[in-house]
């Protein structure tokens, strides 16, 4: 049975992603140290309804199934927690009674401070994002350099690595003709905020690794995701992702839903014509999934632009605005002033069929997908708190 090891497994895609392959027969080990659940607590942002521990996830999800999924609770920053997970016979106390007998076939690396505007709340959380991300980063490449080669490993990266630029944005690479001759090197990259930087510097720490020790790397560069239920979690409600909608931790699709259900004017940041790539969670699982099937090849860093459509933010909200209004909601729509510093109209041109070519079949942002989200939503709408809608976290 293939061995599937997922860092950051307690998070909004790591946990779906965690029961997609253990429903498909592979031998999955999660492990998380709760960073993103513990933040959410200590900023008061809340979650949409309550999510049982990890533990206590995988045992439901055992009880349901009869499938194991391994649950180690420890930090990743601690290189030996990391390298525990490659060298074989585990020391650890957390881990001695798992079964897990290291050595993965793939490791998915989601142990990351996902949020840009966390970053950027102050010099603390900043210090936060870039310590935990890069030591995380660093140490998975040591273990795996040290013990496992044949690892293949699979790392979220993100679109907001290549920024806005005025030319169009390929897979990961571009080839640059300079004074009469051709060199492909890394697209240009120009991160829009201290999460989206740790995240290029992810790129060339495994890029580093790639060259010197012919690591098998795939890239994902992931755009906004938004959605709830993936095919898994209709096995038992409590299996739910965590969702967030506040500022910090909400990205704009999931917050929009939220907005439209509770009255809450949607929040377009300044003049919304800020374009991204989007992609529902259910294409995270197909793309994670796909990539691992077809793994690269050893001393290759290979990139998937991982989005299935384009929008800009005022598409986004005009969208929810016409199912918010069929459905009966007094949807309005928002204009504030911009808390972070982004074009707010540009060229945006990105490349995406890498995935789609190795066999992945994506779910569009329609009206019917929107006005599921907002049914499922609407079933928690007296728990939604306002207040952590907005608060404005300047750049
Ligand atoms: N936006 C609004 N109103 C809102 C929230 C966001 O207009 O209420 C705008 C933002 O200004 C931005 C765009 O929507 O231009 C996307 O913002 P977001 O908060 O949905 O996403 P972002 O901060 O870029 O980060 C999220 C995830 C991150 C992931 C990234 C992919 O938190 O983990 O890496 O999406 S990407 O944006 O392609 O880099």
């Amino acid at each position: 049975m293939s061995h599937v090891l997922i860092l950051g497994g307690d998070g909004y895609l790591g946990w779906p992603t965690a029961m997609h392959f253990s429903a498909r027969g592979y031998d999955v080990t999660v492990v998380d140290n709760y960073m993103r659940r513990n933040a959410c607590v200590e900023i008061d942002v809340g979650m949409l309804y309550p999510i049982p521990t990890l533990m206590e996830r995988a045992k439901i999800w055992h009880e349901r199934t009869g499938k194991e999924i391994k649950v180690l609770i420890g930090d990743l920053q601690e290189p030996e927690v990391m390298r525990s997970l490659f060298s074989g016979p585990l020391s650890y106390s957390w881990a001695v009674n798992s079964g897990f007998t290291g050595m993965p076939d793939t490791v998915i690396h989601y142990a990351e401070q996902p949020s840009a505007p966390y970053s950027l709340m102050d010099y603390k959380r900043a210090d936060i994002t870039i310590t935990n991300n890069l030591r995380v980063t660093n140490n998975l490449m040591f273990a795996v350099r040290d013990y496992s080669r044949d690892t293949h490993i699979i790392k979220l990266g993100t679109m907001g690595e290549y920024g806005t630029p005025n030319i169009d944005i390929e897979e990961g690479w571009l080839e640059i003709e300079h004074n009469g001759r051709k060199g492909k090197f890394l697209f240009p990259r120009q991160a829009g905020s201290i999460y989206h930087t740790t995240k290029v510097m992810d790129t060339d720490l495994m890029w580093f690794g790639v060259r010197m020790w012919d690591l098998k790397v795939t890239d994902l560069m992931q755009g906004p995701v938004y959605g709830i239920e993936t095919e898994e979690m209709k096995v038992d409600p409590r299996l739910k992702t965590l969702f967030n909608y506040d500022e910090v931790f909400g990205t704009i699709v999931n917050r929009f839903i939220v907005q439209a259900v509770c009255g809450y004017p949607l929040t377009v940041y300044g003049k919304g014509g800020q374009t991204r790539g989007y992609l529902n969670i259910k294409d995270t699982l197909q793309c994670v999934h796909k990539s691992e099937q077809s793994p690269a090849n050893s001393g290759e860093l290979r990139i998937f632009n991982q989005i299935m459509e384009t929008f800009s933010a005022n598409e986004l909200a005009e969208k929810v605005h016409a199912v918010g209004c069929d459905l009966g909601y007094d949807v309005k729509i928002n204009h504030i002033d911009n808390p972070r510093k982004e074009a707010e109209e540009h060229y945006y041109n990105p490349a995406y069929q890498g995935l789609i070519e190795i066999g992945v079949e994506p779910h569009y942002l329609t009206d019917e997908v929107i006005s599921e989200l907002m049914n499922l939503v609407a079933q928690y709408k007296q728990s939604i708190r306002t207040d952590v809608i907005f608060k404005g976290i300047k750049w």
